[in-house]
């Protein structure tokens, strides 16, 4: 019965995470089930949360986490499965971690190919989860930031996560990642040139994917010619060309996304550490000033007036607005 077996869902989770020391010995032997446990506990912020975050602590800062992110459409899903090939040809362990709620991961539409999708279930070096953004509009939700962490501590090699660049993902992806891949693609027209404003910003690797399409090259020397006007400012930034969907050029993207890793992962773990928890707490401070400016209450009313009367600036309601 559906209620029964839930109930022995319940308990034997609840058994499992008595011991949540054992959980994670379970997760960092490889075991698929274990991390995918702890995923979920941290995703949901569950009572164990605060526990488990704790366990694995002594595990975190391997991995290299890389941020793949473009427009709608233009291959990411796609590459980023040929990353994951390419990376298992060298024996490089991946997370992945697609945040994405209009292709979730179940049913293998995201990353396509079901054959080499299934493949992929079956190798323990693997192990992918889709998160939806939950009203986060665009971004990067906090429960992402906990998956990393997890799958960090799990002993991956490589994290991968996918968003699409809309508005304020681009920001996010760049506060929380190692290395940022931006990808786009032959004929966004007008995507271009709203990429030349903000992903370019963030870009450690431009891709132009879908190659083997005859606008390419076009594409290929919008980005070039934009890229050089940044690297008058000593940016240096590569530009590659893939073809997602049979592998071409992909070798060399993860060879170019390991050594921009590198530099990354001589930094101190915990500065790595700090800039993600900076960003938490920033994405918190930001909800709570939401809170109190969207409710209605005598204090804010009396701090309106002061600064309508100009007995008060702005910036100095502001503060005592940060500081109630
Ligand atoms: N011709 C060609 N098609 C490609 C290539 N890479 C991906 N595609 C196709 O482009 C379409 C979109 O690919 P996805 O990987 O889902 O793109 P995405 O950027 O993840 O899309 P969203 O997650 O919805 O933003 C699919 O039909 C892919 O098969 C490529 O290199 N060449
Ligand atoms: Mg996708």
């Amino acid at each position: 019965m559906p209620e029964q077996s839930a109930i022995t869902q319940t308990s034997s989770l609840a058994r499992d995470l008595k011991d949540i020391g054992k959980l994670v010995a379970r997760m960092r032997t490889g075991e698929r089930l274990a991390t995918s446990r702890v995923v979920t506990e941290l995703e949901r912020l569950s009572d164990v949360a605060p526990q488990l975050l704790a366990a694995l602590e002594p595990y975190l800062g391997h991995a290299l986490v890389v941020g793949f992110t473009g427009p709608p459409g233009v291959g990411k899903s796609t590459l980023v499965n040929a990353v994951i090939a390419e990376a298992r040809r060298n024996g490089t362990s991946v997370g992945v971690i697609a945040v994405d709620p209009s292709s979730p991961i179940s049913g293998g539409a995201i990353l396509g190919d079901r054959l080499r999708m299934t493949a992929m279930l079956n190798d323990d070096g693997v192990f992918m989860r889709s998160l939806a953004s939950r009203g986060h509009v665009g971004g990067l939700s906090p429960a992402a930031v906990r998956v990393i962490d997890a799958l960090d501590a799990a002993g991956k090699d490589l994290v991968l996560v996918e968003t699409v660049g809309a508005g304020q993902a681009e920001v996010d992806v760049a506060e929380v990642t190692d290395v940022r891949v931006v990808v786009s693609a032959p004929g966004l027209g007008d995507d271009i040139q709203a990429m030349k404003s903000g992903l370019l910003e963030i870009a450690d690797i431009l891709v132009v994917n879908k190659a083997d399409r005859a606008d390419a090259d076009v594409t290929m020397q919008q980005l070039a010619g934009a890229v050089a006007v940044r690297a008058h400012e000593g940016s240096g930034v590569p530009v590659l060309k893939t073809i997602a969907t049979t592998g071409e050029g992909v070798g060399e993207l993860l060879q170019t996304i390991q050594n921009a890793g590198s530099k990354a992962l001589a930094e101190d773990v915990q500065r790595r550490r700090r800039r993600r928890a900076r960003y938490l707490i920033a994405h918190a401070a930001t909800k709570l000033l939401e809170e109190r400016l969207g409710s209605a209450s005598p204090a804010l009313d009396e701090l309106c007036d002061e600064v309508l009367r100009a007995g008060v600036s702005p910036g100095e309601a502001a503060r005592r607005l940060l500081q109630g």
